[in-house]
This record gives C-alpha cells, structure tokens and sequence, in this order.
C-alpha cells in the first residue's frame, strides 16, 4: 500500500524514512497505519491516510509514546507510564473480545474466564510489577498497599475498570490511575502526585496523559492492530486550557432530594439551557470536558446519597489531570489535591470543570451537607 506525502513523494508502510526537502521523518508501520517517531505534526485523521512530509516543528501531536516520554521524563518513570499503557491495551482488548451476560461481563485470562474487572485488575498489577520499578501498588478491587518490587522508586494506584455498572451496555468504560513517588499510598495528598492517567475505551481507545516533566495533559490513541499486545500509542491532542461553556455532567442526582444546593444548582443549569452529557461513566463525563474544553462534571453528596467515588484511584488523579489542563477541581471548597488520604477508602465530593463552574459549584453546593471520610 503506497502513501503520498505533502511533496508528492511516494512512501510504503515499513519505508524506514520519508524524506521532503531537508527534512528527514522516520515512518513507522503501526498495524497497518503510517505514524512519525520526530518531532514532525501528524493530525490522528491524517496518519490513518498518509504521511504527511511537512517539516518538523516544536509541536509534538504525532510522536510515538515512548519517544515523547523519553525527552522530558525520568526514566523509571517513563518506564512505569509506558507498563501501565501495556496493560490498558490489554484491558482495551479484553473489552472489546468479552461476552456479557445480565450481570457481568467476562472474558480469558490464562486458562480461567474471568470478570473483566478483576482481569482489568490482574492485567494492571502484571505489567507494574514486569516493570521492575514500582514499589507498591494499590486498586479499588484489591484496595491494600500491595508490594510489588522492593526498593522501586514510584507506587501506583488504579481503578482497573471504572464504569463497571455499564460496562454490558456497551458505553464507554475507563481505567483511571495516579503515580506517587517512593513506597506509600497513605498519608499522601493528590499534591504529590507525579502522574495521572485516564484510560477511555469508547469507539477509539484513549489515554488522557498528565506526567511530572511535561506542563499540561495529553490524549494518546492507540493505533490498534487488534490484538492484545500490540500497536501504538501516539500523542493526538494537548490539552491546556478549559474556558467557561454551557455544558453538564450531574453525578449523584439522587442528591438533589436532600441536597438544596445541588438542587437550585441543576435548576440553574436547566434556567440558563446547558447542555446535558451525561454517560453514569465518570471517565467519558470528565474526558469530555477536555475534548470539548468547556463544561463541568460534579459528584456531591447529601445525608442520604453518601459520596461514593474514592479519593486514592479516582478523585485526585482526576483532579490532577484536570488541573494540568488548565480546569479547576474541588471538593466543595478547597482543591481535591488537597484532600488527605489517610487510608484507601477515603471518599469525597468532586467538581471538575471551567473556573466559573467550580466556582459556582462551591457557592451554591459548597460543603453543608458533605461529611468528609477522612
Ligand atoms: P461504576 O459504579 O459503574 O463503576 O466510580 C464509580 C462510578 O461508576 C463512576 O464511574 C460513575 O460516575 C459513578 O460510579 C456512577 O454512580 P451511580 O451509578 O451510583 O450514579
């Protein structure tokens, strides 16, 4: 299969180079599609279709992952961010190939047939203890500190697969994670945090990136090649800034009974005509936010609908990921970075989105009927 590039020049899948004028991209066969490992800008779109021979700029939307992590990124880091990518391709597979009954979805692991939560929960623990640099790591299904390589330099903590009561409906589904240094996953802020991802398996398989070394938060998709093990990651989209926008994403609205805040705030949104986007997925509903760069997410709580989103594999890596990109995140009224996790269960109130969003979320919900579990 012959592409064309921007100069006319005729490349194939598995050329080793493309070369237009004096500038020089190698060209990589990705399952079957044409990515760039330089510096040089390819659109997802276009990389699907051709290879683009413009000449490198300072952007980087097109790089393959572990070109892009090894510029700016410690490498045991480095080395943690891409085992955990491994095993979100995986996750991605095991989506896509499980069969799903009325109460679960299920699919192989070796030779047992497992719920894919826990096979989303195995997959993760095997690529970050294959990586030979994680010191602890910890889940929402196996929710201790679990030691994995004595004396590794960072601990991890992930919802394997968040969405898990819509997983048989076929929408999208997610994995969430956040990278500490040293060994401890309590006694720990959001503050620490070194790196968060959130892993989107919709129609196109996503990650939403935000890594010590690097300013904002980054979309990877997976160039797929169908199988479990391969394909690439390459960088899509930069996500810097989230601007003021009509557009909701009301977690917890059984909250709204005993929850006035919460109700006049959903009233304000219904008044002024915002746009409801709402999956029951807290990572499409917060990923959104992103892709459309405006919008806010909530989760708030009241006496009888109890916050149930836990702070240590879900609210801080989000609200890492988002505040790197330029969103605001709170608990009602301070930064979720800013929540002690003093054990793994701890839970919270979360807002997400535009300033003037948590901003108003703060003022009308705020904290009155919000019992912190820590
Ligand atoms: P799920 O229980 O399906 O795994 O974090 C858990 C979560 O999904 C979030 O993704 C989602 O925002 C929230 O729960 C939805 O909760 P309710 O179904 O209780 O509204």
């Amino acid at each position: 299969m012959a592409f064309v590039s921007g100069s006319g020049v005729a490349l194939r899948v598995g050329e080793a180079r493309a070369v237009s004028g004096a500038c020089v991209t190698r060209v990589h066969a990705a399952g079957g599609m044409t990515v760039r490992s330089s510096r040089a800008r390819v659109g997802a779109g276009s990389a699907l279709r051709m290879a683009v021979a413009e000449p490198a700029t300072a952007a980087d939307e097109g790089m393959l992952l572990e070109d892009w992590l090894r510029l700016d990124v410690d490498p045991a880091l480095d080395k943690c961010v891409r085992s955990i990518f491994s095993a979100c391709k995986e996750i991605a597979y095991k989506i896509r190939t499980a069969s799903c009954d009325k109460m679960q979805c299920f699919n192989d692991f070796g030779d047992e047939q497992l719920a894919i939560d826990l096979l989303a929960d195995k997959a993760m623990f095997e690529n970050l203890t294959a990586s030979g640099v994680v010191a602890t790591a910890s889940s929402e299904e196996t929710p201790v500190e679990k030691e994995i390589t004595p004396g590794g330099k960072y601990s991890v903590a992930f919802d394997p697969l968040d969405g898990s009561s819509i997983i048989d409906t076929n929408f999208s589904v997610g994995t969430i994670f956040g990278v500490w240094p040293g060994s401890k996953l309590t006694g720990i802020t959001g503050r620490g945090l070194v790196a968060a991802g959130l892993a989107v398996y919709g129609p196109r398989t996503t990650i939403t990136l935000s890594v010590e070394g690097k300013p904002y938060a980054y979309e990877f998709l997976l160039i797929d090649d169908f199988s479990g093990r391969h394909g690439n990651w390459i960088l899509t989209k930069t996500f810097s800034t989230v601007t003021e926008g009509k557009l909701f994403a009301p977690g917890n609205l059984r909250a709204v009974n005993d929850n006035k805040g919460y109700a006049a705030l959903v009233q304000f949104y219904k008044d002024n005509k915002y746009q409801l986007r709402y999956t029951g997925g807290m990572v499409p509903d917060v990923n959104q936010i992103l892709i459309k760069g405006k919008g806010v997410f909530c989760n708030p709580e009241s006496p009888t609908a109890k916050a149930k989103l836990r702070v240590l594999y879900e609210v801080a890596p989000i609200g890492y990921i988002m505040e790197k990109a330029g969103a605001k995140s709170s608990d009602g009224k301070q930064s979720v970075l800013d929540i002690p996790i003093n054990n793994t269960e701890v839970k919270s109130q979360i807002c997400v989105g535009s300033a003037g969003e948590v901003q108003r979320f703060e003022e009308m919900v705020g904290v009155d009927n919000y019992s912190p579990s820590y």
